[in-house]
């Protein structure tokens, strides 16, 4: 396989989605074949953007000298590159597409806006105010000059996807559009079907209208850690699959276990959906020569990018109740109104975790370094291990520092079932290795912007009015 440096800059048309095969290459049939005629120059390519070169060797032209790719703080990204976001209107969807439309993609929105009206159903609400759709995109033309396209479609509705997708063309696809709470998956059985049916059904769907209208796309799937579950032997989290030396030894038998996918071990029926996830994904790479990277995520934090930040109304999501708000964010709101920081068991839960930042821009580096025909690969999105006990410890220490509250921590029987002592030794160096990831935050700094935004009054007064939803 090709290799692409850190800046993707040796990336080849063979990993680009402008490019269409010539001649007679079923890829399905041919697989690691068509990659070796590929690259003994046996195999000729056409460019969608540029048809005037005619055919060529898809070898022969690298990102860093294809005048389609520009240079950007990421990488080389696809001048004018259609990206499409599904959940555009979420936590992550939305920072993403004000980013990704600085750096001079044309985005292309879907949502069918679930996530606002579950959190409206539990009573809760996000504690920065978010603007209907259209305002956002308003705003968005208006103060950064970024026009982003959006549509209202469910993907269970395939006939809309498809012809969206259709109509797109789209050359990066990221899912995002999928329900996100452990918590809320375990609450009732209707709530189960419909975290499986939303996420699992959402995800097939997209993988045929891809097949269909788009093949050449990469697909940026948004998994979770939570698909490895916390293997007590202290077994490492690899990045989804087995690295080339892991061997398997039983009975004085020894077998390679080198490129198959790692156990999973989920921990909510929200966690299976996501397995579920990854297999269908991982089975359309192998069956139609799609390509995608699967994110292994943990948990994310952090109120704000510089996009969101740059006016109020551009602001993202941001949740706290707990249903809908991981930990960190939730422990800083409740430091913020005095109520007890909630440790769920005895705390030493340990966790991957990213800020919302350093999501963004993992995600950007995934974009501009699609994956090869038929690639299937899995990057674990995290930057540190914590203890629910160190982040605890954290936000009373800079509550009391830096903003003069006296947060209590208080110990409340576990509503999870997950372990609560367990080794976790996970591995996360692609993203950096390959993709030349660097972080641009700290937990501490991280939390001091969370501190700052929250004890805004509006966003205050926000927390208060759902204070009960705060200690479980
Ligand atoms: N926790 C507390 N007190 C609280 C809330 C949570 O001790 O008040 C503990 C939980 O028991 C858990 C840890 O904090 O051990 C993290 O909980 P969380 O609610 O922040 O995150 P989680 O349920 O694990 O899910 C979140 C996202 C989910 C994503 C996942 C990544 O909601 O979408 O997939 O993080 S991961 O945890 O790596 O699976």
């Amino acid at each position: 396989m090709s290799h692409c440096s850190t800046q993707n800059n040796d990336c080849t048309c063979w990993s680009c989605p402008s490019v269409e095969f010539k001649g007679h290459v079923d890829l399905r049939a041919c697989g690691q074949a068509a990659f070796k005629k590929a690259a003994s120059g046996q195999l000729v390519v056409e460019c969608k953007r540029q048809p005037e070169l005619g055919y060529f060797d898809p070898m022969s032209i690298t990102f860093e000298t294809c005048p389609q790719w520009k240079k950007t703080e990421f990488g080389n990204l696809l001048q004018g590159m259609r990206v499409m976001i599904l959940g555009m209107d979420g936590y992550l969807g939305w920072p993403l597409a004000l980013k990704l439309a600085q750096l001079g993609c044309e985005v292309f929105g879907i949502d069918n806006f679930i996530r606002r009206k579950l959190v409206k159903e539990r009573d809760a609400q996000s504690v920065l105010d978010i603007l209907p759709m259209e305002e956002r995109l308003q705003l968005a033309e208006e103060r950064l000059n970024s026009k982003i396209h959006f549509k209202e479609i469910d993907l269970l509705d395939r006939t809309a996807l498809n012809n969206f997708i259709a109509e797109v063309k789209p050359e990066s696809i990221v899912q995002f559009a999928e329900i996100p709470s452990a918590p809320y998956s375990m609450a009732s059985a209707d709530n189960a079907a419909r975290t499986l049916e939303n996420n699992v059904i959402g995800t097939l769907n997209l993988m045929f209208a891809i097949r269909d209208h788009a093949p050449e796309a990469s697909m940026i799937k948004l998994g979770t850690m939570g698909e490895y579950g916390s293997p007590l032997t202290g077994r490492p989290l690899f990045e989804g699959i087995f690295p080339g030396e892991a061997t398997l030894q039983y009975k004085g038998e020894e077998w390679s276990l080198g490129g198959e996918l790692t156990p999973r071990d989920p921990v909510s029926f929200y966690h299976v959906s996501k397995v579920q996830g990854t297999f269908n994904v991982y089975e359309a790479c192998k069956y139609w020569w799609l390509r995608s990277y699967d994110v292994m995520q943990g948990v994310i934090y952090g109120t704000a990018t510089p996009e969101t930040a740059a006016e109020p109304g551009l602001a993202t999501r941001f949740d706290i109740d707990e249903w809908w708000g991981t930990v960190i964010n939730r422990f800083v709101a409740q430091a913020a109104v005095d109520v007890p920081l909630t440790i769920y068991g005895s705390g030493n839960q340990k966790r991957g975790y990213i800020t919302l930042k350093d999501a963004i821009q993992c995600i950007i580096r995934l974009i501009a370094t699609p994956p090869e025909p038929g690639q299937y690969d899995v990057v674990n999105q995290v930057t540190d291990v914590f203890t629910v006990r160190e982040l605890a410890n954290t936000v009373a220490r800079i509550a009391h520092d830096e903003f003069g509250l006296n947060p209590i921590i208080q110990r409340v029987e576990n509503p999870r079932v997950e372990a609560e002592e367990h080794p976790y030794d996970v591995i996360h160096e692609k993203l950096v290795n390959e993709f030349g990831f660097e972080s641009q935050s700290s937990l501490d700094d991280e939390i001091r912007q969370i501190f700052k935004a929250v004890l805004e009054p509006e966003a205050k007064a926000r927390i208060l009015e759902q204070k009960e939803s705060l200690p479980d």
